[in-house]
């Protein structure tokens, strides 16, 4: 199978973990490409009406888009299903959390790309939009944790993760969020240790000396 996918996505991270977490990473490849805002790229559009990455390539040329699909696939078809809950009710509370991760990965993502942005485009009412969500999802998160210390590492723990990493790898100045959020801190120290996370760390490959900073936050 193949992965079009970046070292620097939280997208494509998420998937990166499932794949260790479910045994299947030694059957994906990984094709590296560059995706930006400001252009969509031409080889993911040849294979994603999209343009997206994460895009996973079955060796009989199925395509699977988005992460949420691809992590699935890897869990439920290949894998044993752990990381997916079966039972409807608890499914609903991993979906709901699943959410709050993928959706800090968006704010991250958001935020990342309006910073990058010289005034006078720089827009301060998104970035205040931007500012008024971030405590309040990692007041959520921080709520969240002691159940998540106590529950197994599913697809949900994953996006959590993965959008925690991407803080870390790209807004760390930006946003300390450690010493308020006591709890999630603990909670992520220990899940950093998972040799899934560990093989997957954030890269930027294009960061040189003097990249410049569109090109370092505007790709992924
Ligand atoms: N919902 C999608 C979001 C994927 C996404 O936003 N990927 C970004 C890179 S992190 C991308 O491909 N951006 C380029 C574009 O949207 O044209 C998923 O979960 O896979």
């Amino acid at each position: 199978m193949k992965l079009y996918g970046s070292s620097r996505s939280p997208f494509v991270r998420k998937v990166r973990i499932a794949a260790h977490e479910t045994g299947t990473e030694g059957a994906i490849v990984l094709e590296p490409v560059v995706v930006t805002a400001l252009a969509a790229n031409p080889t993911m559009l040849a294979v994603n009406p999209l343009g997206q990455i994460p895009t996973l390539v079955l060796d009989d040329g199925t395509v699977l888009y988005d992460s949420a699909v691809i992590c699935r696939y890897l869990d439920r078809v290949l894998g044993q299903g752990r990381l997916h809950s079966s039972e409807p009710a608890a499914e609903v509370a991993m979906m709901r959390l699943l959410a709050l991760g993928d959706g800090l990965i968006e704010v991250a993502l958001r935020l990342l790309s309006e910073l990058s942005r010289q005034q006078p485009d720089h827009s301060d009412r998104r970035l205040a939009a931007l500012h008024q969500k971030l405590p309040l999802i990692f007041a959520a998160l921080d709520q969240e944790a002691v159940a998540m210390m106590l529950a197994p590492f599913d697809m949900a723990q994953i996006a959590v993760t993965a959008g925690l990493c991407y803080f870390d790898f790209r807004l760390s100045a930006h946003w300390a969020w450690r010493e308020t959020h006591p709890a999630l801190a603990e909670w992520f120290a220990t899940v950093s240790q998972r040799p899934s996370v560990v093989a997957t760390t954030f890269h930027d490959e294009l960061a040189s000396g003097d990249a410049g900073r569109e090109q370092k936050v505007g790709q992924a």
